[in-house]
C-alpha cells in the first residue's frame, strides 16, 4: 500500500499515522520525471568524481564497499543538488513525519548498489548518530524503479516502537558479516516488508526502524540518492565521531546548529542554504571534497 502525493501538501494525515505505526512509508508520485532527468546526471556526476581513479572491481573491494557506493555531502560541493536536498516538499513531508516546526538537514548521500553488489546487512540509523532522541527522518530516492532483484529495501515493520539501539556496524565489514539483528527474538517477531520502488516514489524511514536491502543481481547500478532530516533543538547526546557536529564545535549536550546543518524546511528565502567553509576528504565514504572543476 502506498500513498500518492497528488496534493500540495506533503502527506496526508492518514499516511503520517501508516508511518508512525510502520517505521516506514511508500509515496509514490513524489518527483515528477522531469524533476529526476534533472538532478540524477548531477548525482551521476558527483558520485563519478568521488570515486575517480578508484578502478578496483568489486572482487577486490571490502565487504562494506561491495554494499554500495556511498558519497556523502553531496550538497556541499554541488550546487545542482541543492534544490533536491532542500527540496520544498520533501523536507515539509519529513517535518510532518518528524511532527517538527523546523527540520535541519542531517546529511544527504547517493548509496549507488553496482551490479553485483551485495545486500545491505539489516541495521538502525539512530546508533550511528550521537543525536539526543531518535527524531530524524531518511528519505530514499531512487532515481530509476527498483524491483526484486534489484536492491529492493526491506523494513521490519513496528521496529523503530521496539526501543532497541543495537549498534550492527555496517561500515566496519572487514572482519566478516555483522551480528544479524534480524534474530533478535522481538525482531524476528516482526514481518519484514519488502518494498518496491517505482522511479518517482520515496521511501522514508524512522531512525529506529530496522532495515535492509537485497542484494543487485542486475546488470545495472542502483542510483539511489537519500537525505536525512533532524527535527530542530535535538541536542549532541555523546562524543561518538561525527564530522559535521566537529566541524560546526558542536559539544556533548549543545544544540545541533550550525552552518553543516542548515534549516531545511521552513525556509523563508529562494536561496540555497550555502555549504560551511571547511570541507571533508575526497574519499567515496567521506565528505565533499574539493568543488568540482
Ligand atoms: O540503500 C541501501 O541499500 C540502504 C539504505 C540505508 O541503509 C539507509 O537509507 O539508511
Amino acid at each position: 500500500m502506498s500513498e500518492s502525493s497528488g496534493s500540495s501538501t506533503a502527506l496526508s494525515a492518514e499516511a503520517v499515522a501508516r508511518f508512525r505505526n510502520d517505521g516506514f512509508l511508500l509515496v509514490e508520485g513524489f518527483f515528477t520525471e522531469q524533476e529526476l532527468d534533472g538532478f540524477a546526471p548531477f548525482v551521476d556526476a558527483a558520485v563519478a568524481h568521488r570515486t575517480s581513479g578508484d578502478d578496483r572491481p568489486l572482487s577486490e573491494k571490502n565487504l562494506y564497499e561491495q554494499t554500495f557506493t556511498q558519497c556523502k555531502g553531496l550538497w556541499e560541493d554541488n550546487e545542482e543538488i541543492r534544490p533536491l536536498t532542500f527540496h520544498p516538499r520533501l523536507c515539509a513531508a519529513a517535518a510532518s513525519l518528524l511532527d517538527a516546526d523546523r527540520v535541519r538537514l542531517w546529511h544527504d548521500q547517493a548509496l549507488y548498489k553496482t551490479a553485483g553488489g551485495r545486500k545491505t546487512d539489516a541495521h538502525m540509523d539512530y546508533p550511528f548518530w550521537p543525536v539526543d532522541e531518535p527524531d530524524l527522518v531518511s528519505a530514499w530516492i531512487p532515481f530509476d524503479d527498483v524491483r526484486h532483484g534489484g536492491g529492493v529495501m526491506g523494513y521490519v515493520q513496528g521496529s523503530h516502537r521496539l526501543g532497541l539501539d543495537q549498534f550492527v556496524d555496517i561500515g566496519q565489514l572487514r572482519g566478516g558479516e555483522p551480528v544479524d539483528i534480524l534474530q533478535e527474538p522481538e525482531v524476528a517477531a516482526l514481518p519484514v516488508v519488502w518494498v518496491e520502488a517505482p522511479r518517482g516514489s520515496v521511501i522514508f524511514h524512522h531512525a529506529c526502524t530496522i532495515h535492509l536491502a537485497e542484494a543487485n543481481g542486475t546488470a545495472t547500478t542502483r542510483r539511489v540518492f537519500t537525505t536525512v532530516y533532524l527535527k530542530d533543538g535535538r541536542c549532541r547526546a555523546s562524543d561518538k565521531k561525527s564530522f559535521n557536529c566537529d566541524r560546526d564545535g558542536i559539544r556533548v549536550g549543545q544544540v545541533i546548529d550550525g552552518p553543516g546543518f542548515p534549516v531545511a524546511w521552513p525556509r523563508d528565502t529562494d536561496e540555497w542554504p550555502q555549504p560551511p567553509e571547511v570541507r571533508g576528504p575526497k574519499t567515496g565514504f567521506g565528505f565533499a571534497p574539493e568543488p568540482r572543476p
